[in-house]
């Protein structure tokens, strides 16, 4: 007994050394390098508000959130030495208004989770990493091979499958409404507990694409909306800036309910979590550190934060 939760004590201190690690660089961009831009200085003159302001910017918060942040440290008179507890507490506020960020999961009937995003994204890695952990807590997982439009996409999705130990519904080359609309059937029928949908990134133009997706959602809603748990737009940390302009497109086709943001090992952009909760009211519910099956994490806003800021 004692061993057993001696070892999930070290796993999970484990595990928050690989995310502080993960996050190492975007804790330079976004905290490091303000406090450095301060660190000379008495008071945060017009000068040293500037420097913080481009630093800030730099670090992927997004124009807008940047100024707002500068406004508030000068009408609140922030001195350098509370700086760093200032953008915390600011940080912190910011998630917690986007909402929660467990992933919903209910007991006791079929869960749907539909994922989008542009490709190489991390679609598809993700949606085995994930299917590895629901089956490793014993559930009945399927997935939908949905993006149909490259043929790579389905053998890639079936390799996942085969590693987690999952079944998968694919149709080479067929519609993609379609092998979602027999996956649902065959979850249904079956009895699963989770149908993860895999979907396309990339068709011949924007246009088609979101068509695409929303013909998807319309087969959700059409046989299974009480099922569809949340709707998930993947983006890779590393885009910054254009990853709210992805954002924005996918959030006026389907209804987000959160985001997952992959990649974060090794980059600097991780601020396009905040800037992505403050501008679209999207939680971050799980993050990518890496290519591997156990490199997927819930996303923890405490302990995102102490990642940073420590
Ligand atoms: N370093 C790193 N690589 C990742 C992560 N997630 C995905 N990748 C890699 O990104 C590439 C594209 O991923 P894929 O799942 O095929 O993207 P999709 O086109 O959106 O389905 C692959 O080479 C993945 O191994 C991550 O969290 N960290
Ligand atoms: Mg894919």
């Amino acid at each position: 007994m004692f061993n057993f939760f001696k070892k999930q004590e070290n796993r999970a201190q484990n595990s928050f050394e690989a995310l502080k690690s993960a996050l190492s660089k975007t804790s330079k961009a976004l905290v490091g390098n303000v406090l450095e831009v301060i660190s000379s200085n008495e008071e945060l003159d017009e000068f040293t508000l500037e420097d913080i302001e481009a630093t800030l910017i730099k670090a992927d918060l997004g124009v807008d959130l940047s100024v707002e942040l500068i406004e508030k440290i000068k009408s609140e008179n922030i001195k350098p030495s509370r700086l760093k507890d200032f953008l915390k507490s600011e940080f912190e506020q910011i998630l917690a208004l986007a909402g929660s960020n467990e992933l919903k999961y209910e007991e006791g009937k079929l869960n749907i989770y539909f994922v989008a995003g542009v490709n190489g994204a991390g679609k598809t890695t993700l949606i085995g990493k994930l299917a590895k952990k629901f089956k490793d807590e014993n559930k009945k997982v399927l997935l939908a091979a949905g993006d149909t439009f490259r043929a790579a996409a389905e053998e890639q999705l079936d390799i996942w499958a085969q590693r987690a130990e999952v079944e998968i519904v694919r149709k080479d080359k067929a519609d993609a409404a379609s092998v979602v609309w027999e996956a649902i059937d065959k979850a249904k029928k079956e009895n699963f507990d989770v149908l993860i949908i895999d979907t396309a990134g990339r068709l011949q133009n924007k246009f088609n694409l979101i068509e695409e997706l929303k013909k998807i959602k319309g087969v959700i809603d059409k046989c299974a909306k009480e099922n569809l748990m949340e709707c998930i737009l993947v983006l890779d940390a590393n885009l910054g800036q254009n990853g709210l302009s992805q954002a924005k497109v996918f959030k006026e086709a389907l209804d987000l309910t959160s985001c997952a943001i992959t990649k974060l090992d090794g980059s600097a952009k991780g601020g396009i979590i905040i800037s992505i909760a403050k501008e679209f009211n999207l939680p971050a519910k799980l993050i990518g550190i890496g290519e591997k099956a156990e490199d997927l994490k819930s996303f923890d806003k405490k302990e995102f934060i102490e990642a940073i800021f420590n």
